[in-house]
């Protein structure tokens, strides 16, 4: 009985590690999962890709809007989105399509220390930035706040 109990709770834990149970949120449509682990952008980028998906690519105000609403109850600071870009600074996405539609926060991006590729999206504001929830901002590769990310979903 008691090996049995044991085993149980191994299990569980096991389980849990592997499948990240409690660090995702899965909307009921299950077009994003909300992964509240921290990461790099690269890695980000990978882990959405073996699980079949894509970092969020945000093109209008109803997705932007529904974002916000999945990490509103968030336990990042940040998320990171699959916008991205290189050194001519022209921002795309993931997919291959042009950011046309964009949230940045006042200021952003501003390519911080010439080293701000990555776009994340805000939680909460910190001390020295007031952004707001749902602003997104410029970010160096392994960002700043614990960084979670988004995968999106074609469903
Ligand atoms: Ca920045």
């Amino acid at each position: 009985m008691l090996y049995k109990s044991i085993l149980n709770v191994v299990v569980v834990a096991v389980v849990s590690a592997v499948f990240c149970i409690g660090c995702v949120v899965d909307p009921d449509d299950g077009r994003y999962e909300v992964v509240n682990q921290s990461s790099s952008w690269a890695d980000a980028k990978r882990e959405a890709e073996r699980r079949g998906g894509y970092l969020a690519v945000i093109t209008s105000d109803a997705e932007q809007r529904t974002i916000e609403s999945l990490i509103r109850n968030g336990t990042r600071d940040r998320y990171w989105i699959g916008g991205y870009c290189e050194s001519d600074r022209d921002w795309k996405w993931v997919t291959g399509e042009r950011m046309s539609y964009t949230n940045w926060a006042p200021e952003a991006p501003n390519n911080y220390m010439n080293d701000e590729n990555y776009v994340s999206i805000c939680r909460l504001p910190d001390n020295r930035w007031v952004f707001l929830l749902g602003q997104w901002e410029d970010e160096g590769e392994l960002g700043g706040r614990n960084n979670g990310y988004i995968i999106e979903f074609d469903r």
